[in-house]
């Protein structure tokens, strides 16, 4: 192998925005990954010489294509759908399909390139990608859902398999468009496999998938808290969002008894001192995943102040979890969170953190933990189910939250051991470094492709 000159994060940077200019969400996922990554691959000559961050960067291929459907109305609209393979290495391309008017290619390479790492975590044998499509769920019927699903996977069936590629749930896709678009795979490739996770439980799902993001957030930040001999018994949380991620993290803290005091949506906030207990959640549960209403309307049934238009980061609190979206969460945020008595965060979403707010954080020492470790609880109860829909069993809750549990804890402690730096962890680079070596060992074997 020829010698290469030194990597640096300027010049690595600057080649990776002009070959993808104007995707400012991929440009920030990569830069945090690089930040620490290029340090660690300066150190193994074998990684540098192999230009493997740059391969690494650049997905495997991506697919966009037109998803075309029928409204109620009759009248015929058009979306963008795409799947971002980003990297088989170590198994099948894994991971959700969002559905929100903001999807666009930067979007989703980001979280394609996170899933790298996230699922490396895992230790399964999970592949990374992404996809969705620019449409907006809010404010259509069951039937343009069914319409616009069948029509989106009457295209990407022709690009997924339990073997090549296997999606899931992500923003604005539930329950109820992962069984539209089952069904719809099922009818076009005439064959029951586990092609996609997150499924009913009548027809291959797994028991705890719903419920593994949060509760795999919330078993990481007990970790966290136990490595310093702390617990979450009492403590005060802020939550932002109130989806899938949002709800089962509260769950978790409700059950261990912390008080959770804030939860959001893209219309504002609601403030709860006297905390959401688990009557008041089911409320919420129901709201978002049945009556598909804005959080207002829990602020009105129980009597409380709704902040229009905000995030949740001013109220006081000793926890954040940030669990809506990416970019939740600035540097302004982060200083007025990190006030008296503030322990740490949890990132429940993906990327919902700012590199500003990341180090604001970090410098205070304050506890951290990036989603690529504490949100990868989801995808992997996603690969367990993949495991039994391929030996056709079904584990019970208990296997599943033993398993679950006990792949946090090693997430947890494969942090520790990669990210410790006089006697602070730095979770962030715990994580990229940890996630980082078995990928690239992996495309080191398979020689130059
Ligand atoms: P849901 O669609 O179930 O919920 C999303 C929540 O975030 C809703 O409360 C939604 O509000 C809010 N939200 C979405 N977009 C915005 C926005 N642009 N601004 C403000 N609020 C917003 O999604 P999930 O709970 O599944 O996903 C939440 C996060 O967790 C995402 O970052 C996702 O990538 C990540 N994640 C999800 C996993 C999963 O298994 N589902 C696994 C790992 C990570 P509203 O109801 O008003 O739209
Ligand atoms: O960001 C994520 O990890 C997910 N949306 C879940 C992916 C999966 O395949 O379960």
């Amino acid at each position: 192998m020829p010698e290469r000159n030194e990597l640096t994060l300027e010049h690595f940077m600057s080649g990776l925005k002009r070959r993808n200019p104007g995707e400012t969400e991929f440009h920030q996922a990569v830069e945090e990954v690089a930040t620490y990554l290029i340090p660690h691959i300066m150190k193994f000559p074998k990684y540098h010489s192999a230009q493997i961050l740059e391969r690494m960067t650049e997905p495997d291929r991506i697919i966009i294509f037109r998803v075309c459907w029928e409204d109620d109305q009759g009248n015929v609209r058009v979306n963008r759908g795409y799947r971002v393979q980003f990297n088989n290495a170590i198994g099948p391309y894994k991971g959700g399909l969002r559905f929100h008017p903001s999807v666009n290619l930067s979007i989703l390479k980001f979280l394609g390139f996170e899933q790298i790492f996230k699922n490396s975590l895992t230790t399964l044998p999970i592949g990374a990608g992404k996809g969705g499509a620019d449409f907006n769920p809010k404010g259509k019927s069951d039937a343009e859902v069914m319409r616009f699903c069948q029509a989106f996977m009457t295209e990407l069936s022709k690009h997924i398999g339990e073997n090549i590629d296997v999606p899931a749930g992500d923003i604005g896709v539930g329950a109820r468009e992962i069984s539209f678009m089952f069904g719809q795979y099922k009818r076009l490739k005439n064959e029951f496999t586990g092609t996609l996770t997150g499924k009913g439980l009548e027809f291959g799902g797994s028991k705890i998938r719903k419920e593994a993001t949060g509760f795999g957030c919330i078993y990481f930040m007990q970790e966290m808290l136990k490595h310093q001999s702390d617990e979450l018994q009492g403590k005060s949380c802020a939550i932002s969002g109130s989806g899938n991620v949002a709800q089962y993290a509260a769950l978790k803290l409700i059950q261990l008894g912390a008080k959770v005091i804030t939860m959001s949506d893209s219309s504002g906030f609601v403030h709860d001192p006297d905390g959401i207990n688990e009557e008041k959640l089911d409320f919420i549960i129901d709201l978002k995943t049945v009556k598909r209403q804005s959080l207002a309307e829990y602020a009105k049934h129980y009597k409380l102040a709704f902040h229009k238009d905000q995030r949740p980061w001013s109220v006081p609190c000793q926890l954040a979890f940030p669990c809506a979206t990416q970019n939740e969460l600035n540097e302004q945020e982060a200083k007025a969170l990190l006030q008296k008595g503030f322990i740490g965060v949890a990132e429940g979403a993906n990327m919902p953190t700012t590199i500003g707010a990341i180090q604001a954080f970090q410098n205070a020492k304050v506890l951290f933990a990036p989603g690529k470790a504490s949100n990868a609880g989801g995808v992997a109860v996603s690969g367990l189910e993949m495991t039994q829909n391929s030996i056709r069993m079904s584990w019970s809750n208990e296997e599943l939250e033993k398993r679950l549990r006990d792949i946090m804890t090693d997430i947890h402690q494969k942090c520790v051991d990669h990210g410790s730096e006089n006697g602070y962890i730095d979770y962030v680079k715990g994580a990229n470094v940890a996630g980082f070596t078995k990928v690239a060992d992996a495309m080191l074997a398979y020689g130059v492709m």
